[in-house]
Order: structure tokens, then sequence, then C-alpha cells
């Protein structure tokens, strides 16, 4: 094997926490090598072969480099606020209630159908760009707030349209069975017909949707119109995710891990018999905590049995306007750590390559040579500082696919 001794691109002056072996895996005085798209070297400085050359180098006074975040569940893509409803909420006016009266997910809907593809993009932009500008290297969005083919779409055009301008690597879920269209209202089966037999092959003809969602709770879907889509998906060759126990026990898990699902999301109400479902089959649990904090839960998932079946954890932003307006995923380590009681490497393991898994993606989530060149570099003094301080910006900038995207001196 002959070793590589140039790089394009050299980072050293770092330490880094790898999560690739034990604990943060944790190299100090270290450097990151790229060639192309891919790490080529990651290690101790000290140990970079003897002839080492590098076309460009940038120097660090011991920042850390750790794997970029992988934010793998968003709703993105949207128009409008909801600012109004939360005012509701405050007085006392619940989620599920303003839902019922043709609130909350239609009322985005209404804002998104009316806004263009340029407008939809406008608004969308800078909530990806906050994302990316916190070490986000890949994100998961959405579709779902257009509730008719053509709408649902243009969600998912429109987030690789903004994946491709912002250099960040988008990966699409079409989630059409996200609420009943105003047009269907009583009639849930006959858009399930819609999204299966229309929209579904729609978005896979056109190479739009990386993945299938449906949100299956009492607002939502029920498990067997969950099936429905699910059966869609499979036949169009696409992999499925749940929205799945957020608000309800629906057994929505269990339906996820019958499917070979890529993951199960938010699962506050997670029985054990649906934790044995996901760690049977290997479904990775997304969990949510901005959604939790959002809509003031007090039921928590289910961590510790999840822990000890040893199903995967993944962390995401949900980013969305009515349970989760937040575009910061360092806070959500914050959160996945004071709220759920993860670890700190817990916590970025699952927005690293836990993450990953949960978008099907092997090829990232670790510092390891061989892997993509996705890195983020943050201005802390150890790792755990990610989850511990809240409402800080330390990030000096990513690696995407070995692309530098660097922020100002600061
Ligand atoms: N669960 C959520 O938390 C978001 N969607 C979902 O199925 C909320 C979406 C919204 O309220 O706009
Ligand atoms: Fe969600």
């Amino acid at each position: 094997m002959s070793t590589i001794t140039h790089y394009d691109l050299l980072l050293a002056g770092l330490h880094l926490a790898t999560l690739d072996g034990d604990g943060w895996g944790e190299v100090r005085d270290g450097a990151i090598g790229v060639v192309g798209d891919t790490l080529a070297f990651v290690g101790p400085v000290d140990s970079l072969p003897a002839h080492a050359s590098w076309t460009a180098r940038r120097d660090f006074d011991g920042a850390w480099a750790t794997p970029g975040l992988v934010d793998c569940h968003t709703h993105l893509v949207y128009a409008g606020n909801r600012a109004g409803e939360f005012e509701r909420r405050l007085q006392g006016v619940s989620y599920e209630q303003i839902a019922r009266e043709g609130g909350g997910i239609l009322s985005t809907v209404r804002h998104t159908r009316a806004a263009g593809p340029d407008a939809l993009a406008d608004a969308s932009r800078p909530r990806l760009a906050a994302l990316a500008a916190e070490g986000a290297t890949t994100v998961e969005i959405k579709s779902g707030y257009g509730l008719e083919r053509e709408t649902e779409l243009r969600q998912l055009a429109v987030a690789k349209r903004l994946g491709a301008e912002l250099d960040v690597d988008v990966r699409t879920t079409l989630l059409a069975a996200h609420a009943v269209p105003p047009e269907f209202d009583g009639r849930p089966e006959a858009w399930i017909d819609v999204v299966c037999e229309d929209i579904v092959p729609a978005a896979a003809r056109a190479r739009l949707a990386d993945a299938v969602d449906v949100f299956c709770d009492t607002i939502g879907f029920t498990r067997a119109q969950a099936r429905r889509v699910f059966d869609a998906a499979r036949a169009n060759g696409l992999p499925v995710k749940l929205h799945a126990e957020q608000l309800s026990d629906q057994d929505g898990a269990a339906l996820a891990a019958e499917y070979d699902a890529l993951s199960a999301d938010h699962l506050e109400w997670l029985s054990p018999r649906g934790v044995d479902a996901m760690a049977r089959a290997g479904t990775i649990a997304v969990l949510l905590p901005g959604a939790f904090y959002a809509l003031r839960e007090t039921r928590l998932p289910p961590i510790d049995a999840l822990r000890a079946k040893g199903v995967p954890m993944a962390v995401a932003t949900d980013s969305n306007p009515g349970t989760s307006p937040t575009t910061s995923p360092l806070l959500m380590l914050n959160m996945a750590c004071t709220l759920f009681r993860l670890t700190p490497q817990e916590a970025l393991a699952g927005m690293t390559h836990v993450a990953a898994r949960a978008l099907g993606l092997r090829d990232r989530g670790k510092l390891r040579a061989g892997l993509r060149a996705d890195v983020a570099v943050y201005a802390i003094d150890e790792p755990a500082e990610l989850a511990w301080r809240f409402g800080a910006q330390p990030c000096l900038g990513t690696l995407r696919g070995g692309v530098p995207h660097w922020t100002e001196a600061r």
C-alpha cells in the first residue's frame, strides 16, 4: 500500500475528537490531511509521513476538530412564521387544539403553497446557513408543508438547490403524510391514496427524495395509514423513517422496525415493546430535544432503556416553525444533555456518526482516513464544552467534502 504524502489541504495545530475508537477518540496535537473530498491523514502531527507536502495549509492555535455535524431531522424549508401561535400557546391553548382548528402545520402550508421557488429559497436559506455556521456539513430536510404534489416537490427541489448553493450535503425526505390537507378534510384515507399512488412515485421518479417519512400520531396518521405509505415507499425503492410516539403511543416504532426504517424519531411515548423492536431491527432513535422543550413536554423518551438495549441514539434540531423553531445544532447538544441526560459524548456521537446512520450514510461522522472530509473546527478547550455551553458560537468553520468554509477570524 502506498502512503499518500501530498495533501491538497493540511490542517494543523488542532486537537482532534475523532469519535473513532474509545470515548472522544482524542488526539492531542493532531493534523488532518485531505485529498480531494476524502480524509487522507488523521493523527498526531508528528506521525505525518516523513516527506509530507501540501498545496494549502492552515494552522490553528489549539482549536478542536470534530467530525462535521449531521443534522438528520429538519423541516427547514417553509414560508411564513408561527409567532402568533406561540403567543396563543403561552395563553394556554395546546398544540393539538391549534392543529385541530386548522392552524399549526396547516398555517405553514398556506404560506408555503403561496411562495414561489425563489421566495421559498429566500425564506429558508438563512436557516440552512445558520446550521452550517455552527458546524453542520450534512443536513436532512423534509417536505410536508405542501400537502399537494406540486408544492411537496417544490420544497424538495428548493432543499436540494439550497444544498448546492451553500455547499451543504442536503438529504431530502418526502413527508407528504404530515397532515391531512384542507382539501381532504375528514378523508385521510383518500389523501393517503394520493400520497401512495401519485406523490411517492413522482418524487421517486424525479429523484427528489432520499427517503419517505410519516407523522404517525393522533393529529397525524394512524399506524395502518403509515403502513400503506411505507409499502408505497418500498415499491418505489425508497427507505423509510417515522415520526413516532411524539404525542402519544401509537406503536409506531415497532412498525418502523418492521420496515427496516432508517430511524424512528421523537419517541417520548415509546413503550418497552417499541424499544425491543427497535433494538432487534437496529433502528436508530432520533431524539429531538428542541420539540420536547418548546412543547414543554414532561414525559421523557426512555433514554435508559434505549441505552440498555443498545439502540443507537441520534440528536437533531427538528428545525420547524411549530415545535422547534431553532437553527442551533449546538444548543441541541446542550438540551440533549440537560433535558435528556445524555453524556456530552453521546450527544456529539448522536449528531455525527449515529445521525449519519439515520440517513443511511456510512461514509462520514468520524474523523478517520478514507471517510468523507467533513470536519468542524471549534475554539474550545475540550470537546465536552460543545454541550456544556448554550448560546455560544465557537465554530471557526468547516470542511465540507474537503472544501473549506472558514468563518471570519474571531
Ligand atoms: N412533529 C413535529 O414536531 C413537527 N412535525 C411533526 O410531525 C411539527 C411541525 C409543525 O408544527 O409545523
Ligand atoms: Fe419533525
